[in-house]
């Protein structure tokens, strides 16, 4: 009995860390889409794919556009559908481009980010506020806008993020260039499984403890 008291305790104690207190994480993972592009692997996330069935977020400041112009924009590697691209001077994008996602909020944001370069910038926003900054160098060092190496043109997914609302993209020389933008709220565990888990965790070790 002692045993199981401890154990709805500690359960207690896991289940109340909320995600907002986990500190935010990256990671490469994509899958496939069926236009051939790399995009989001989190079959609860909206995506943005710049072609069709599009969600209807407000952006501002850059352009959707395909193929390549040197000098002005280049498609993320091997994507030959549309996508979008914030500081081409042919095209008429400012240096800073906004997305605000309809009003909701969201702690996961995806991106096929293309040609990644040192001076591209995802700021975070809720409302006003900037709540996070991420780099091309922070990235994908050391982030020299090579368009056909997987090292500089891949599936970025930023978990666990303090709740935004927008995010702002900045290229200060040509350019930053993204496709499948995806936004969702990480699930959670359900606090009932994860005490199912840890008791049949308990009664699994007292029972290997009796055969051993
Ligand atoms: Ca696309
Ligand atoms: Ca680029």
């Amino acid at each position: 009995m002692k045993r199981l008291v401890l154990t709805l305790l500690v359960c207690a104690a896991l289940c109340s860390i909320a995600p907002s207190a986990m500190a935010d994480m990256i990671n490469f993972n994509s899958s496939t889409a069926a236009d051939g592009t790399l995009t989001t692997p989190y079959s609860w996330a909206t995506v943005d794919n710049f072609d069709s069935g599009r969600p209807g977020w407000t952006y501002n400041g850059g352009a959707i556009t395909s193929g390549s112009d040197a000098g002005n924009y280049a498609a993320p590697y091997l994507d030959i559908t549309q996508y979008y691209t914030v500081n081409s001077p042919s095209l008429k994008t400012d240096i800073t481009a906004t997305v605000f996602f309809g009003g909701a909020e969201y702690n996961y944001l995806g991106l096929y980010w293309g040609s990644v370069d040192a001076y591209n910038t995802i700021e975070f926003l809720n409302g006003t506020d900037v709540i996070a900054t991420y780099s091309g160098s922070y990235i994908a060092p050391p982030a020299n806008g090579d368009q056909s190496s997987s090292a500089t043109n891949r599936y970025v997914n930023f978990l666990n993020m303090q709740d935004f609302d927008g995010i702002r993209i900045t290229s200060t020389t040509p350019a930053f260039e993204f496709d499948n933008l995806a936004v969702g709220v990480v699930p959670v565990p359900v606090p009932g499984a994860v005490l199912l888990g840890i008791i049949g965790l308990g009664i699994a070790g007292r029972k290997l403890r009796k055969f051993a």
